[in-house]
């Protein structure tokens, strides 16, 4: 079994601890925002390590839109590289855990559709995107059948 490598950021790690720790019934907001947080854990595509990654929950019927903003800074999160290496996420929101595979969504009318989605869930998206040179990453998370 791959070994788990924490986030370095405390805030972020000590997120995903109590989100994991209570089964999802705590730390499943950003902040006391109130706004849902779900938790992704995928792969490192360089360490093969076990990486869990909390996003905002955004969705589209079943499935879920993970949006790489990392609040507008520069460059993506490390957690694209992941996903674009190795789509096969396990995605916990709350209470459920689902297995699932993703793909980055790279069709322009489809992101528009996704991007109001994603904004109407979180508006800080929307200052993230100006905020930043880069096409902020947008992809989508759908059941897998086990
Ligand atoms: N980030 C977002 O981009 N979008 C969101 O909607 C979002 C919401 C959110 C809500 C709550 C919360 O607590 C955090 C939230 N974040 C959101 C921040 C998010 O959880 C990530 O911390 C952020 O996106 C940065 O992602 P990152 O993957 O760059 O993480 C950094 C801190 C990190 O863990 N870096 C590791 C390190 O050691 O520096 C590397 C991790 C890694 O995946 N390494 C790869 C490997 O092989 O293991 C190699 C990657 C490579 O290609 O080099």
């Amino acid at each position: 079994m791959a070994e788990y490598i924490p986030s370095p950021r405390d805030w972020v790690r000590e997120q995903v601890e109590l989100y994991e720790k209570s089964g999802g019934t705590q730390g499943n907001t950003l902040r006391d925002t109130g706004l849902p947080v779900i938790l992704v854990t995928h792969t490192g595509n360089k360490t093969g390590a076990i990486r869990k990654t909390p996003l905002m929950r955004v969705k589209d019927g079943a499935r879920y839109v993970l949006v790489g903003s990392q609040g507008g800074a520069p460059s993506n999160p490390e957690w694209v590289y992941n996903l674009r290496a190795n789509p096969n996420i396990e995605l916990r929101d709350r209470t459920e855990v689902f297995a699932m595979k993703t793909h980055e969504v790279k069709d322009a009318a489809e992101r528009a559709r996704l991007w109001q989605l994603a904004v109407a869930a979180f508006a800080p998206y929307e200052d993230y995107r100006k905020k930043t040179a880069r096409e902020i990453p947008v992809f989508v998370a759908e059941p897998v059948r086990q």
